[in-house]
């Protein structure tokens, strides 16, 4: 199956220009001014950007949090992801305790099958010993390179000295730890402190984790990567505080990668004042407009990639906490309108350019998470993950329009400019005119160790 792009802008790596793409098999086989070849099919995607399929970096489809799982599986939210611009996922294959990062990565692959776009997956580890360090090599050769550990959740906490001793090992291999950072044992107390004043509405969420909560878990980790000697990598940072810590070990010398989401850039804290507060409850929470503006401006240079943090939620589920904030399940779905958002509220509005929306959304992670020149940029020889994003398209985002299998949407109603209208997903025209034609083409990705942009 072939096809020709035509007149498109091409935005890959740092720069802009005028070409035709002509695919085939799956892979970009030539970029040039003008191709006059035959194809299959000819998309013309003239006043239109061409760009590498966008990566997101942070997902959790099917994940089971005990009370509830997750209302999109992979089916669901891979179809989501897809209209969204998004060709491949990391999603979290999770690690509970008792259990093998084996048996975990088998039951993720299995999941994961008949996806719409292709994936990888970052291991959650919930414990940290003898048995899991022996297993590290064998991950790295199943293409699985970067862990995740939480210093928060009853079910997947673990310990500095555990997140100490992972980081020296994972590092000396080449892979990188994701952190979820937050204070554990002070979260605790001031949970019980406002349940004990009666305080349990859904904004209570935001007040019993602000800034300070992160930044401190910022900080620790920083520290604790310092003494390991090893790179670290800041899950969905929200706060001014949490991004000045970063600052702080970068000048010191550190080896430091950030991770937003698009909620920390769009949204605020006043959410929680409304009367479906609870589909904001998410960790970290919503902030104020200063932190969105520290996040904003990190994008020029301090943030690395933008994930969704894609956990979705229907009303039902999210009523299970029944009027407790702290029992509401934490999350929210995104991973369909990442880019329309980060167009609209980043690009648009004249904060950064269309080249570094391509770094963010995909070049970045391609490199750091080892997919890079594979995936992440449009060059000769790169898989055909490709989006055709028309700027001007201007549609309001719902739940009602959106495929992820949830009924509502943290950006309910938010007006934006730009539209993913064509994407190819390893060389699949999957979505034409804005809409999916084609689901199950994806394909696992297998991730080499990654490029350390910042050592
Ligand atoms: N935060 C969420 O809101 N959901 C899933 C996990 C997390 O850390
Ligand atoms: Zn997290
Ligand atoms: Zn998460």
């Amino acid at each position: 199956m072939s096809i020709l792009i035509r007149n498109g802008l091409i935005v890959s790596e740092g720069r802009s220009y005028l070409a035709d793409v002509y695919v085939d098999g799956g892979i970009i086989k030539e970029i040039a001014p003008h191709i006059d070849r035959e194809a299959d099919e000819l998309i013309d995607a003239r006043g239109m950007y061409v760009m590498a399929g966008f990566i997101d970096t942070h997902t959790h489809f099917d994940l089971d949090l005990g009370v509830t799982v997750t209302a999109d599986n992979f089916e669901t939210g891979s179809a989501a992801a897809v209209v969204g611009g998004t060709t491949t996922v990391l999603d979290f294959a999770t690690q509970d305790r008792g259990m093998t990062m084996q048996d975990a990565l088998d039951v993720w692959h299995k999941k994961a099958q008949g996806a719409s776009c292709n994936y990888g997956f970052h291991m959650a580890v919930s414990e940290w010993n003898e048995e899991r360090e022996k297993e590290v090599k064998s991950m790295m050769a199943q293409g699985v390179t970067s862990f995740k550990m939480y210093m928060v959740y009853d079910s997947m906490k673990v310990d500095d000295g555990k997140i100490y001793s992972a980081l020296k090992l994972t590092s000396e291999l080449g892979c990188l730890i994701g952190v979820h950072c937050e204070n554990y044992d002070v979260l605790q107390a001031r949970i019980a402190e406002l349940k004990a004043e009666g305080k349990t509405a859904p904004k209570y969420h935001a007040v019993s984790r602000p800034n300070a909560v992160e930044a401190e878990g910022v900080a620790r980790l920083m520290r604790i990567g310092e003494l390991a000697k090893a790179p670290v990598w800041v899950v969905h940072l929200s706060t001014l505080e949490g991004l000045e810590e970063a600052r702080r070990a970068r000048a010191r010398g550190q080896e430091v990668y950030l991770e937003t989401c698009p909620q920390y850039l769009v949204l605020n804290d006043s959410e929680y004042e409304k009367d479906d507060a609870e589909k904001f409850i998410m960790s970290p929470p919503l902030r104020h407009d200063c932190d969105k503006k520290a996040i904003l401006d990190g994008l020029m240079g301090d943030i690395d990639f933008i994930g969704t943090d894609h956990c979705s939620f229907t009303m039902e589920q999210k009523a299970l906490g029944n009027g407790d904030f702290s029992k509401v399940p934490n999350g929210g779905a995104g991973v369909q309108n990442r880019a329309e958002l980060v167009h609209t509220y980043c690009v648009k509005s004249g904060d950064i350019s269309i080249e570094r929306m391509a770094e963010l959304l995909s070049e970045n992670a391609a490199k750091i998470f080892g997919m890079y020149p594979q995936k992440g940029c449009i060059r000769v020889g790169s898989d055909a993950d490709i989006v055709i994003f028309d700027p001007n398209d201007e549609h309001v985002i719902s739940y009602k329009t959106n495929l992820h299998n949830c009924d509502n949407s943290p950006y309910e109603g938010i007006r934006v400019v730009g539209r993913c209208k064509h994407v190819l997903v390893n060389g699949v025209h999957a979505v034409r005119d804005g809409l999916l034609t084609e689901r199950g083409r994806g394909k696992y990705v297998f991730r080499k160790a990654g490029i350390r942009t910042r050592k």
